[in-house]
């Protein structure tokens, strides 16, 4: 059974990988499950048919049989659950390596996305500058707590894992506000995530020439 993945149409980002799409198209490609990918518009989104999927209408939603799944975290880990190579084999190895995966969304993404909502979805308020240096703080907060653990590691806790996966996808949409070079171990980290061959092939998937493509049309 081949899965179904969905993903944007025309990703807002044009293809720069920044979509929550990409995570899980990366878990798939580091497992070596072949997949298909199912263009939505914004407007299919919103319609009964995708809702029916995904109770908040956004992407990505993973279907298999009789198996729907949505949140990209929930999909990347019972990917890694179910097939070898994302996570590892010892239960302590295996807890800690969720525990990453969970830092990631609920730690480490929010100031991310503060930062993400403060330029563009509130950039227009006339408070929004005021606030741009307190969202930078936050978020400088969290890459120092998470440089300082790394350290001079290749992977969060051992070899690479979906906590690994899903913590560089996360750091990845800061590239464009430059905080990331202020922590070269955190960039070194993100630049050894994007050279994996498997990124590279989902990075190569999600390019707007691809939409739709799924991993065998390739
Ligand atoms: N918590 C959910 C998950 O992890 O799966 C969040 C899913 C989500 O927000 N999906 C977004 C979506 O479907 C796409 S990724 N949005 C449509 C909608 O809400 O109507 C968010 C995203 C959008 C654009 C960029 N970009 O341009 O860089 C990056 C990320």
């Amino acid at each position: 059974m081949i899965p179904t993945i969905t993903a944007f149409e025309r990703s807002p980002d044009g293809g720069k990988g920044l979509s929550r799409d990409m995570r899980v198209r990366w878990a798939l490609e580091e497992v070596g499950q072949p997949y298909n990918v199912r263009p939505v518009s914004f407007e299919a989104m919103k319609a009964p048919a995708h809702l029916a999927l995904h109770p908040f209408g956004k992407i990505p939603t993973y279907e298999e049989g009789d198996l729907v799944l949505f949140e990209s975290g929930a999909i990347v880990l019972h990917l890694a659950q179910t097939r070898p190579g994302l996570l590892p084999e010892d239960a302590a190895g295996r807890g800690r390596a969720i525990a990453w995966i969970f830092a990631s969304l609920s730690t480490v993404e929010p100031p991310i996305l503060e930062l993400q909502t403060a330029r563009f979805a509130e950039g227009d308020k006339p408070w929004a500058e005021a606030r741009l240096p307190l969202v930078y703080d936050h978020i400088r907060n969290r890459l120092a707590q998470l440089s300082r653990r790394l350290g001079d590691a290749e992977w969060l806790d051992g070899a690479f894992s979906a906590g690994d996966l899903m913590m560089v996808t996360v750091l990845l949409r800061l590239r464009r506000s430059g905080l990331l070079d202020e922590y070269p171990n955190l960039a070194a980290y993100v630049a050894r995530g994007e050279a994996r061959p498997a990124y590279q092939r989902a990075y190569e998937g999600q390019l707007p020439e691809n939409v739709g493509k799924g991993s065998a049309g390739r």
